[in-house]
């Protein structure tokens, strides 16, 4: 079939599109975003599909059904990237489905629902912070405060929106309605090692961590490093520096989460002064939601006692929380059967990273396939795969098609 190599080459085509040269960085509404979505579109009507962009500058890709009015299979992934990352995290489930319905189209095959496959342009949050814009307006979940929201250089997303050509009052028309959606199903990296210790291809996933993503400010006082006591300063950087060891240690001691301080920085810091504002973002996720709570109810009690011990004050704003998804049963079984009917045996597995399936899960029942990656490296340059794994998942995903219906619906067995 040797749709492996063709994938694996139209994402070394994609990974081109990076802000920039040395690293592959591709931020939401960029022009590299743009330029992207260009290349995908082209992908897809090379399939037979329809493509635009919608209201949030998604991808959208139609691949018309023989059935009027049957409810369409969503299939897609993201765009955007995190700062040099690899080549294959969201990419892959753009292109992999675009692969196939163009190997479908060439022999005129057809199915009767429609298929749309979603190049989602923000799933990382890299560059608004908040993430799953483009899943949730898809979802018709978008919080419309998010519009504000600011980037680095100051934009404002709605700024940034009109830039990119779209207007941001009609954000809403990128949502679809439940009633038209049978299913959306991700194919992703794993991001983890499982698969390759387990020498497996392809996994299919039960369910995937919630998370949630806070924006800490810590505020002491400013001082001359030559002349304040040591023990009259407020220094924010110590106290930030203690937080972020709490952060750790919680997490280490509360099985089931993982936590992670990913950006730090001293407002207006100098060698010569004592830190007055520091600014540090927190990203915990939980297997469950009850174990994510538990974490960030440890992490509230350890800041309240660095703030009083060292006269600090802590102002901690969530900027982003998704609870925790399980994958349709009905999914999962369909899924695990296409796996099986390659001659692979089916491998269960939980997702620590997060999806747009999981904002997709508001809309309709989710399901996901997983790739082995190598070393499970992700978010990284040395993010890799192979061309033979991605031709599994290839014909995976073509045998999912094929038996897909659009008609059945999840029993009560969820
Ligand atoms: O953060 C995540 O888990 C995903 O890669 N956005
Ligand atoms: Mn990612
Ligand atoms: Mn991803």
């Amino acid at each position: 079939m040797d749709l492996g190599p063709v994938i694996m080459q139209w994402l070394d085509e994609l990974a081109e599109c990076s802000e920039d040269p040395a690293e592959l960085t591709r931020r939401y509404l960029t022009p590299e975003h743009a330029q992207a979505a260009e290349l995908v579109m082209r992908r897809m009507r090379e399939a037979g599909m329809g493509a635009r962009l919608d209201a949030v500058g998604n991808v959208v890709g139609h691949f018309p059904g023989r059935r009027p009015g049957a409810r369409r299979l969503i299939l897609g992934s993201h765009l955007d990237t995190v700062r040099n990352a690899g080549k294959y995290d969201g990419a892959l489930g753009v292109m992999l489905p675009v692969a196939c319905l163009r190997w479908l189209h060439e022999r005129g095959r057809r199915f009767d629902c429609p298929i749309d496959v979603i190049a989602f342009g923000d799933e990382e949050g890299v560059r608004f912070q908040a993430t799953l814009i483009g899943s949730q307006a898809v979802a018709g979940d978008l919080d419309l405060t998010m519009l504000s929201a600011v980037d680095d250089d100051g934009v404002r997303l709605e700024e940034a929106m009109r830039e990119f050509g779209l207007d941001p009052d009609a954000v809403g028309e990128a949502s679809y309605r439940p009633d038209e959606v049978a299913a959306y199903v991700e194919v992703h990296i794993e991001q983890g090692p499982v698969l390759e210790a387990e020498n497996r291809p392809v996994g299919v996933v039960t369910s995937i961590a919630g998370a949630v993503r806070l924006r800490v400010e810590v505020m002491g006082r400013a001082g001359h490093a030559g002349t304040v006591p040591m023990n009259l300063r407020r220094d924010a950087l110590a106290a930030a520096s203690e937080a972020v060891i709490a952060v750790e240690r919680i997490c280490l001691d509360t099985p089931g989460t993982v936590g992670t301080v990913g950006m730090l920085r001293t407002v207006s810091g100098a060698v010569n002064v004592i830190p007055g504002v520091v600014e540090f973002t927190i990203d915990v996720r939980g297997e469950s939601d009850g174990r994510r709570r538990v974490a960030l109810d440890r992490i509230d009690e350890a800041f309240a006692e660095i703030a009083g011990r060292r006269g600090v004050l802590f102002d901690c704003v969530p900027v982003h929380e998704t609870g925790a998804r399980r994958c349709s049963p009905r999914l999962m079984r369909r899924l695990g059967e296409a796996v099986e009917a390659e001659g692979i045996e089916v491998r269960r597995l939980p997702s620590g990273a997060g999806h747009d399936a999981m904002a997709m899960a508001r809309l309709t029942d989710i399901g996901m396939l997983f790739v082995r990656c190598k070393e499970g490296i992700s978010h990284h340059p040395a993010e890799s795969m192979t061309a033979a794994d991605a031709e599994v998942a290839a014909r995976v995903l073509l045998r999912f098609l094929e038996r897909f219906d659009p008609d059945e619906r999840e029993m009560d067995d969820r």
